[in-house]
């Protein structure tokens, strides 16, 4: 590590240093982060573009006094590591480690704890209300990147900033991009501000402010780069409107501008919006190149940037490429994203079908009551937004989707633990939301091919559907030349049995096998059943097991509660069947970030866990050794 950094313990140390020992600071951040991260993996891009930033806001404010927020806090990193977690921080993400995102619990500097894009600015609303009611005096940030301000809570926090606080600081962090190109009328709105000519010269008059400093002392220093900071007044229209008093756009690299910004903002009573321009993936060529890419990753080689190529196909890989050719044949279809064309596999729909294609950006909401909307002039749509941030759109799926009756599919990726992202982004919650609107069909494919087949099927069912799967690499299977179309509510035998039906939700119907095995070892006859649908049911299935076996065990993905295990009681209950259930999933609490084997071994979501339990319930049923004996 190199040596400023290594004096880095609290923000008070940051705050003794000089303009020079700051512009050397910044570098060293910089080669930490790539070397860092080029081993734990990481949001490597948007932190490098916040470097300065950060510093400059960690040196007029004082954490954990005055409060800090990031919108979706992906690029906390620097703020991590100014406030007493460097000699953690190579734990980033790691296994008990450091999280990848702010987390109250981790730290009395993170004032807000987010994962999901949107929300800094009505929690630090909430903050600065909270504090003027107290009679407070400590200063509210929101600090929140340019595709935040394409989500509309950002814009419903707006709307009620200047009716509610005289003091807030809300920066906006504009680099032009979200993971992919920043998209829509802000965006452009934005784009506007920063090439226009006006703003170039009042840039260009206080970079030369700046410069001419050098050699000058502290306080001249100062007094100049205020007066840079006031020139960076430029009267934006739309925060103006929102009762925001605007400053900006200006270099988000500039320590001193940026420090001399602050100081003056902090004096202002009236909410100020400081607009700041910063490149993501600064000071690192491959980040530069490669915006896309190097917006969150895993490992990576620090020298070149390169990647370990994963060579099997991604789930979100085989979605696109069906979804591809299911539009070559089908002209309705429409593909919908909410700001995320990598992660969810459409940039590769993207070119194939570019008028059928949309990305919306950060709105989740938005994104279905759109789909909504084309889907009643007989187009049909297809939402790709993964489970944790579908949550989002709760009640659009029901008021205004499956209400109507509306043929809109749900493709839900990381679906189940994402394990290195933590609980933000684990979607274990999808089944709970969607299984109680009627109307739904809910459906988890057990490999790719099924995959396939349940879009085919998804997208000729009159009402709205959803499709369940995870994270990362498919198993490989062969694939079928053309999907079919599974009948709605069909479970799929795999295997028969009597003394114990196992049903294996999606890709976890591995465990069941594997349970099957060990069960069989014993001297067990076990079914193994994937299920297909979780909705509806196939009770037909349930009926016909629960009069033969001493017990069912049921493998999900996702939180027991109200999950996969749970419809199964119910409908063995309607049933009247008393055949006892052992479901395995996660527990009724918020799970950490880490690796999902490791998570699976420490929450009972194993093979050996079902065994444990469920061998207790076979005691009746005489194994055929004891027979024998
Ligand atoms: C509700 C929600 N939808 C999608 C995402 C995925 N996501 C994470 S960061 C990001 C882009 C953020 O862009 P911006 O706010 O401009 O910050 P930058 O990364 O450019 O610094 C997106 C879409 C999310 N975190 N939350």
């Amino acid at each position: 590590m190199a040596s400023l950094l290594e004096t880095i313990h609290s923000p008070a140390d940051l705050k003794r240093m000089n303009l020079a020992q700051m512009t050397e600071l910044a570098e060293e951040i910089r080669e930490f982060l790539i070397q860092t991260l080029a081993k734990t993996g990481g949001h490597l891009g948007p932190n490098l573009g916040v470097v300065e930033l950060t510093m400059a806001l960690h040196t007029v404010f004082d954490t954990p006094q005055d409060k800090i927020l990031f919108d979706v806090s992906h690029q906390s990193y620097i703020h991590k590591i100014l406030t007493g977690r460097l000699d953690r921080f190579e734990t980033i993400r790691q296994p008990g480690g450091l999280n990848g995102f702010m987390l109250r619990t981790e730290s009395e500097h993170d004032a807000f704890g987010a994962g999901h894009a949107g929300t800094a600015l009505s929690a630090a609303l909430g903050i600065a209300v909270a504090r003027d009611l107290a009679g407070g005096k400590e200063h509210v940030i929101a600090v929140a990147g340019d595709a935040a301000f394409t989500n509309g809570i950002s814009f419903e926090a707006l709307n009620n900033i200047a009716e509610q606080t005289n003091r807030l600081i809300v920066v906006l962090n504009d680099n032009e991009w979200s993971i992919d190109r920043n998209v829509g009328a802000i965006a452009g709105y934005f784009h506007r501000i920063v090439t226009n000519e006006r703003y170039k010269n009042l840039h260009d008059s206080a970079h030369r402010i700046i410069e001419r400093l050098g050699g000058k002392t502290a306080a001249e220093v100062a007094r100049r780069a205020e007066e840079a900071a006031k020139s960076m007044l430029w009267p934006s229209i739309l925060f103006e409107e929102f009762g925001l008093q605007y400053y900006g756009p200006i270099d988000g690299h500039n320590i001193p501008l940026l420090v001399e910004s602050f100081k003056f903002l902090k004096a202002e009573n009236r909410p100020v919006l400081l607009h700041v321009l910063t490149q993501k993936g600064r000071g690192y060529e491959p980040a530069l190149i490669g915006q896309k890419k190097f917006h969150g990753l895993g490992p990576y080689n620090a020298d070149t940037g390169e990647t370990k190529l994963v060579g099997q196909l991604t789930w979100a890989e085989v979605f696109a490429n069906t979804l591809t050719a299911l539009a070559d044949k089908d002209e309705r279809i429409v593909a919908i994203t909410a700001a995320m064309p990598n992660g969810t596999g459409l940039d590769l729909f993207r070119p194939h079908h570019p008028k059928m294609y949309f990305d919306v950006g950060i709105a989740e909401e938005h994104a279905v009551v759109f789909a909504a909307g084309m889907a009643t002039r007989g187009f049909r749509p297809v939402c790709a937004i993964y489970s944790t941030f579908l949550q989002r759109a709760f009640d659009p799926i029901v008021h205004d989707v499956a209400l109507q009756k509306l043929p809109v599919l749900f493709c839900m990726d990381r679906a189940g633990l994402s394990g290195d992202d933590g609980p933000t982004h684990h979607g274990l919650f999808d089944i709970a939301y969607l299984r109680g609107i009627p109307e739904m069909v809910l459906m988890a494919p057990k490999d790719e091919d099924e995959l396939a087949d349940m879009m085919a099927t998804g997208l000729q069912l009159p009402g709205p559907s959803a499709i369940r799967y995870p994270r990362g690499a498919v198993a490989g299977v062969v694939r079928k030349p053309e999907p079919q179309i599974i009948p709605v509510g069909k479970a799929e035998v795999i295997k028969d049995g009597f003394d114990v039906a196992i049903l294996g939700l999606g890709p976890m119907i591995a465990q069941a096998r594997e349970l099957a095995a060990r069960l069989e070892r014993e001297g067990y006859s076990a079914a193994v059943i994937n299920p297909r649908f979780i909705k509806p049911l196939d009770s037909e299935i349930l009926a016909r097991y629960a009069g033969r076996v001493a017990a069912f065990v049921t493998f999900e993905d996702h939180v027991k509660m109200g999950g996969f295990g749970s419809a199964v009681l119910e409908a063995l209950q309607e049933l009247g069947s008393v055949v006892p259930v052992v479901r395995i999933g996660w527990p009724d609490q918020f799970i950490e970030h880490g690796k999902v084997d490791d998570l699976r071994a420490k929450y009972g979501l194993t093979v050996d866990a079902a065994l444990a339990q469920v061998v207790p319930l076979l005691i009746h049923r005489q194994r055929p050794t004891l027979i024998a004996s």
